[in-house]
């Protein structure tokens, strides 16, 4: 099929999943067109079936917030004629689906029909979109998708509870490539970052309030107290100087290294022993998926879908959120002992094998196919 695809450009989120979802396809012979306001970050070599077009938002003094939704229709247009594209996924509710449901009603003017697939992914639905600001408008475009999916079975609830949503919500888990991260483990360099004794603990996120930034550091410090570790904080974000002061305060700046935003991030997560994530809330928790594929264990908040990911002794550990003693507990319990350690790593590897992109990728095939039969 010819699909665009909308998404953010962004490291991660959304951002990746779009992306990676794309390439997948295209490598499945289908035809790929991007459209967002910059290429997405994963996004490498463009091709024959990978195509990506840019997001034009002229600056006119005139307007106060300029009309990112409006450029986005219009380029949407432009392009679906273009291409003769088939089918348009929009991830993320806030304004793509609004854009698509516009984009649509502009093409129904020249006889083209194309439905319209929106994915939440969770903020759109859990801390934008539920906005009395937006509500309005993002119900209407989520009842007005052709077929909508959710990334996990807590942000479908989520979303039923939140609006008035009359359709159908398919949950399609996240996914990972598994054979790509089975390559990269060869020439990891772990001596990089700390010496053999020290363990290598990790965050990734945006660096937003509801990552809990402050928790992660928090869990570190009572970490160090006990054992020789190092924390590697990834990601930028609103959250990231007050994290660096709240290190130099704690004394431990020395052992925590912050690395910004990074695009190889399998890289880092190869030589981790364990994985922060105490957000708030978590529709899914890829960067948990991440960590897991790449063989370390996740200590986590039980909020929202990441449950659905991080298995309860099994993969890591999960405590209410806020509860930085319980984490830290927990942490020591899997780093103190190396054979608990290793059996910790294994079961994360294993259980990230469930969200294989080759088991996941034909429920998205099945939906395009309905949406298209349907149209
Ligand atoms: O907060 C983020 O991590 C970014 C955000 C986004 O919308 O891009 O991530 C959301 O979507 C991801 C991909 O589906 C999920 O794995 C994250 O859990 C979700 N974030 C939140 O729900 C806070």
């Amino acid at each position: 099929m010819k699909i665009a695809i909308v998404c953010y450009p962004t490291f991660g989120g959304s951002g990746v999943v779009a992306t990676e979802l794309g390439i997948a396809l295209a490598n499945r012979g289908h035809e790929i067109h991007f459209i967002t306001y910059r290429q997405p970050v994963r996004l490498g070599l463009l091709g024959d079936r990978i195509h990506f077009h840019e997001v034009h938002v002229p600056d006119y003094p005139l307007f106060h917030y300029q009309p990112y939704e409006l450029a986005l229709s219009s380029r949407l247009v432009d392009t679906i004629k273009l291409y003769d594209i088939e089918l348009l996924h929009v991830h993320y509710a806030i304004p793509h689906a609004y854009a698509g449901y516009m984009t649509k009603k502009i093409l129904e003017e020249d006889g083209i029909y194309i439905p319209m697939i929106t994915t939440l992914h969770g903020t759109d639905i859990t801390l934008v979109g539920n906005h009395p600001f937006y509500k309005p408008a993002v119900t209407f475009s989520i009842n007005k998708s052709d077929i909508v999916t959710s990334v996990s079975e807590s942000l479908k609830k989520d979303t039923l509870e939140l609006f008035n949503i009359k359709k159908e919500i398919e949950v399609i888990p996240n996914f990972i490539d598994i054979t790509k991260y089975k390559k990269v483990f060869t020439d990891c360099q772990r001596t990089l970052m700390a010496t053999d004794e020290e363990k290598i603990i990790t965050h990734i996120s945006n660096f937003r309030k509801v990552k809990r930034i402050p928790d992660v550091i928090q869990i570190f410090y009572k970490i160090q107290k006990e054992l020789p570790a190092k924390l590697i904080m990834v990601g930028e974000g609103p959250e990231k100087e007050m994290a660096e002061h709240m290190c130099e305060k704690l004394g431990i700046h020395k052992k925590v290294i912050f690395l910004g935003n990074s695009n190889e991030i399998d890289r880092i997560l190869c030589f981790s022993d364990l994985f922060l994530l105490p957000s708030e809330t978590e529709s899914f928790g890829l960067a948990a998926l991440e960590a897991m594929v790449n063989k370390v264990a996740v200590i986590s908040s039980n909020a929202g879908g990441i449950p659905e990911v991080n298995r309860q002794g099994v993969t890591g550990f999960m405590s209410d959120v806020g509860n930085v003693d319980e984490m830290a507990e927990n942490a020591l319990k899997i780093l103190k002992d190396e054979s608990t350690l290793e059996q910790f790593k294994e079961n994360a590897v294993r259980v990230a094998a469930e969200f294989d992109i080759l088991k996941i990728l034909p429920l998205y095939e099945a939906v395009y196919e309905k949406a298209y039969k349907e149209r």
